[in-house]
């Protein structure tokens, strides 16, 4: 082998490796749950297994603890700068983990701020990897690093050591296909959620100030915008008309970010869902096609819009270098009397003040001029998926390593590596106590250790997996805190939005393909390319440096796009799609029924 050539190339895979996974960051570091337990471990619906061949030690699959001896792994996590500590008897998920077990964890830690990129130099170098690892890889990482054989392939280990694992795959008649790499192998355990509404599926939000709004309504008579003509007279008013009273013309119609890593903020996500159907990429799914957005009529249209707001002095015009700090900054103004409204997933990406969080209400998707209205729905995002856990090809202890992972399964855990210590810092409420979404709560979330300093759990890095609970299934919390300050119950304005955008969705989400490792490379190459072009290209259009309206400079656009291999890209994912994913997108969506267990 060329090791000077096979290096080269994986340098250049780990640079389009790490700019995808930066893209997928703002749902990975969300403070939202996605996901639920019932504080009890589920019946087993199989009898544990046999001792394990080879090594005594072990006890049988769906025992506890999982050995005799006490055993020890290391295990690669994400270290986050909330988590005070992760050592047996300092950190209270560490300490559960061990007790229950009888292994004990001796983490490699990485630094979360380059987590990916050095784990990406860590498997393609033959770095230390440990025992286990628990950072999510995206599909071309494990198709890539499966295919190199720096991963295990763990079809038959589930099957020999898997118990509990084995109680979630039996959830979904897909799982195995949806976890299983193009080359045959599982690289990745699968994790799990609730067979429920995620509201975070449906999170391309938007949020109007009610204040604001309520003085609209007094001084014209109009109520709440339902369409993009209306929308445009409420943010034309707040700039003229001075609803903060401060005789100043401060007022800000819509701010948001063009960054990814603030949830689901950009112009063009809520409001392209007036004009056409698109995720936040730029890319739909329609009668069993994929298509690119971008460069058709609807999203022209759209555009056209939003460089209308611009040109008007309606719209932020920092937003295409807002981070959420800025967002929160600008917010915050006067007491929270400035913005008019705001594009995000929720307000918790918007204002750290609960006070100015209540400030705002959800705004139901418009009707564009043309009387089309969609909820981008996030289909693919929920049910099984390859989950944070692989392990390293150099391990000698997968035995061990798989019994301990299997044991995460156990609602318990996830709740603790969630929540923290179980009646201490979450409980399971008595029955009868409703949740948030109106079913049975399955747990109340006592001490809120998320996303301050702790000892509770490890943050993001946890190692359950199965998520039999939500933030919808949470306990509602207490209207104030101790100080007697109201609390914005977040879990709560999020399913509530969720369910008011359910009524608007027509599925249109792009699958996440899990292409063999050649073709991943080539297809991150084009999307790279064509977004870096394209994002650029239509802030330009936003600011009126180009001019959308001008079909000579739109056709040029649309020819640059596609010299950077769309047909290609596009080509691609429907050869994927025809073979592997015909059908899996209803035609229409269908509500949650409400949970009754
Ligand atoms: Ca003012």
């Amino acid at each position: 082998m060329n090791n000077a050539r096979t290096r080269v190339g994986m340098l250049l895979v780990i640079c389009m490796l790490v700019g995808l996974v930066a893209g997928c960051g703002p749902t990975d570091t969300t403070t939202v749950p996605t996901t639920t337990p019932q504080g009890t471990t589920a019946t087993p619906t199989t009898t544990p297994g046999t001792t394990p061949a080879g090594n005594p030690n072990l006890n049988a699959p769906g025992q506890l603890p999982i050995c005799k001896e006490q055993e020890t792994i290391r295990v690669v996590i994400s270290q986050s700068p909330h988590v005070q500590s992760y050592k047996y008897g300092e950190n209270k998920l560490s300490t559960l983990l061990q007790d229950r077990t009888n292994v004990a964890v001796e983490h490699i830690l990485y630094p979360e701020a380059d987590a990916q990129t050095k784990l990406n130099i860590e498997l393609s170098t033959g770095g230390d990897l440990g025992d286990l690892i628990l950072i999510l890889m995206d599909r071309a990482m494990l198709a890539t690093y499966g295919g190199q054989g720096v991963l295990l392939p763990l079809n038959d280990m589930i099957d020999q050591y898997g118990y509990l694992m084995k109680q979630l795959l039996d959830t979904d008649a897909s799982a195995l296909a949806k976890i299983t790499a193009p080359d045959g192998n599982i690289y990745a355990l699968p994790s799990g959620g609730l067979n429920s509404i995620i509201p975070n599926a449906y999170a391309m939000r938007h949020w109007i100030h009610t204040g604001f709004l309520e003085k609209y309504e007094s001084a014209t008579g109009k109520g709440m915008p339902t369409t993009t003509d209306e929308y445009y007279e409420y943010m034309k008013w707040c700039t003229e008309n001075d609803p903060n009273g401060n005789g100043q013309a401060d007022e800000v119609g819509w701010t948001g970010a063009e960054k990814t890593a603030v949830w689901y903020a950009r112009p063009t996500c809520f409001l392209m869902n007036s004009f056409t159907l698109t995720n936040q990429d730029g890319y739909y799914q329609k009668d069993d096609k994929i298509g690119c957005a971008m460069i058709e009529d609807g999203y022209r249209e759209g555009l056209k819009y939003i460089n209308k707001l611009m040109e008007e002095g309606l719209m932020d015009e920092n937003y295409p270098s807002n981070d959420e700090n800025a967002i929160k900054t600008l917010v915050a103004l006067e007491d929270g009397e400035t913005v008019a409204s705001i594009t995000c997933g929720g307000m918790h990406n918007a204002a750290t003040d609960h006070s100015v969080r209540f400030k705002y209400e959800i705004v139901a998707p418009l009707k564009g001029p043309d009387g089309f209205v969609n909820a981008f729905y996030d289909h693919y995002s929920t049910g099984v998926q390859p989950g944070k856990a692989t392990i390293p090809a150099t391990t000698e202890k997968a035995d061990v390593v798989m019994l301990w992972m299997d044991s995460n399964y156990d609602p318990v855990v996830k709740l603790s590596d969630r929540y923290g210590e179980k009646d201490v810092d979450w409980e399971i409420p008595p029955a009868g106590t409703k949740a948030i979404d109106g079913g049975p709560a399955t747990h109340k979330d006592i001490t809120s250790q998320w996303n301050v300093p702790t000892y509770s759990h490890w943050f993001t890095a946890g190692p359950g997996m199965w998520a039999q609970y939500s933030g919808a299934t949470c306990a509602p919390q207490p209207e104030t805190d101790k100080n007697g300050n109201k609390i914005y119950d977040l879990e709560y304005f999020l399913y509530e939005a969720a369910r008011l955008y359910e009524d608007y969705v027509t599925p249109c989400s792009v699958p996440n393909f899990f292409f063999d490792q050649e073709t991943a490379t080539k297809c991150n190459e084009w999307k790279t390319n064509i977004n870096d072009y394209a994002r650029s290209a239509i802030t330009d259009f936003i600011f009126g440096n180009t001019d959308v309206s001008d079909d000579a400079e739109w056709d040029a656009y649309v020819a640059q796009v596609k010299s950077l291999g769309l047909d290609e890209y596009l080509a691609t994912m429907q050869a994927d799609f025809d073979a592997n994913w015909k059908g899996t997108l209803p035609e229409t969506y269908t509500p949650f029924p409400q949970r009754t267990e």
